[in-house]
């Protein structure tokens, strides 16, 4: 059966791959997407909003899809950098080359437009968060009851061991995603949703390496790998382990690969918990008290890299 998708990004590079993976899946007739919830956290909201719509309109096949903006805050913003790396690929000639399409706009709140989705699901739903959850723990907040409306819950963020925030007041322990809306992480966690997690771990495991690059670089005749080249050349590759921090790591298409494709990767049973406020607040930690989840700790590098390019290439050529 096709199973029905409800997307959540937050405008990132890798969110937007994640995207274009996810319309071949849907050309393979394996998902169907329901809708999409964008983010302001990433990115700004505007050019990530844009770029979606191109996609779609470039590369998918149904412009009947809802996309929603989000209206979810925080006071622990992205930094500017990363965020301006939507207005780069929004304005990239191949994303602009047909024009934006006709998909709308809804004017609704992503949070409104997740409820009822939920709502109307004749069958459940699986939810693919590859930014912060606030907008489903929104809804959870609102209408605990809707968790029966959701077959599972895939979602990048989180980690076990050494976070990625180098940011004043946080002690270092935290992801981002879960970083940027402590409380919505926790609400997630301890839904007791059907809860499958990417952490750091395993995309440590996927940096963007210089040969990545060159390999996309000699499939360009292909529109959709063309676009994948020139949207991850406005972000830096990892060059040393050591830096880190600043380097790209392909975190929301492993978290999409996966949902697509278990085969990829390895996981473990664990029971966790989120820290919601303080100097730790976004770190995720094992805890007998904890909720189940079910957690991607390795992947096969070669396998993956070969499971997205080969996706893309089929879907457009
Ligand atoms: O923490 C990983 C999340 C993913 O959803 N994002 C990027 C991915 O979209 C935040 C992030 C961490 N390090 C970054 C990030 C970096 N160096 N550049 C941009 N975003
Ligand atoms: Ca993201």
């Amino acid at each position: 059966m096709v199973e029905k998708v409800y997307f959540s990004h937050d405008g990132g590079v890798d969110d937007l791959a994640s995207l274009m993976l996810l319309l071949a899946a849907e050309g393979k007739k394996q998902i169907e997407l329901v809708g999409v919830g964008v983010v302001p956290a990433d990115s700004y909201l505007a050019p990530a909003i844009k770029a979606t719509q191109k996609i779609i309109h470039r590369f998918g096949k149904h412009e009947d899809l809802i996309i929603s903006a989000s209206d979810a805050t925080s006071s622990d913003p992205f930094p500017k950098e990363w965020r301006l790396d939507a207005f780069t690929v929004d304005a990239l000639p191949i994303l602009n080359e047909f024009g934006i399409g006709t998909t709308k706009i809804s004017d609704r709140s992503a949070a409104d437009d997740l409820q009822m989705l939920l709502t109307q699901a004749s069958e459940p739903l699986t939810l693919l968060f590859t930014g912060p959850v606030s907008d489903l723990a929104t809804v959870l907040t609102r209408k605990p009851e809707l968790k029966n409306k959701i077959k599972r819950l895939v979602v990048m963020g989180g980690t076990f061991g050494q976070g990625n925030i180098t940011e004043p007041e946080q002690d270092g322990t935290a992801e981002w995603n879960a970083f940027w809306d402590p409380k919505a992480f926790k609400v997630v966690v301890n839904a007791g949703l059907n809860l499958q997690m990417v952490g750091l771990e395993s995309t440590h495991e996927v940096p963007l390496r210089p040969a990545d690059r060159l390999r996309w670089a000699k499939l360009r005749q292909n529109p959709g790998l063309d676009f994948i080249g020139q949207a991850y050349a406005t972000v830096p590759t990892l060059n040393r382990f050591e830096t880190k921090s600043i380097a790209y790591f392909l975190w929301d298409v492993l978290t999409t690969a996966f949902m697509l494709n278990d085969r990829l990767v390895q996981t473990k049973i664990l029971k966790i918990d989120v820290v919601p406020d303080g100097i730790s607040r976004g770190r995720t930690f094992i805890t007998p008290t904890g909720n189940l989840v079910e957690f991607v700790y390795q992947v096969d590098h070669d396998a993956f890299f070969n499971y997205f390019e080969t996706n893309i290439l089929e879907m457009s050529k």
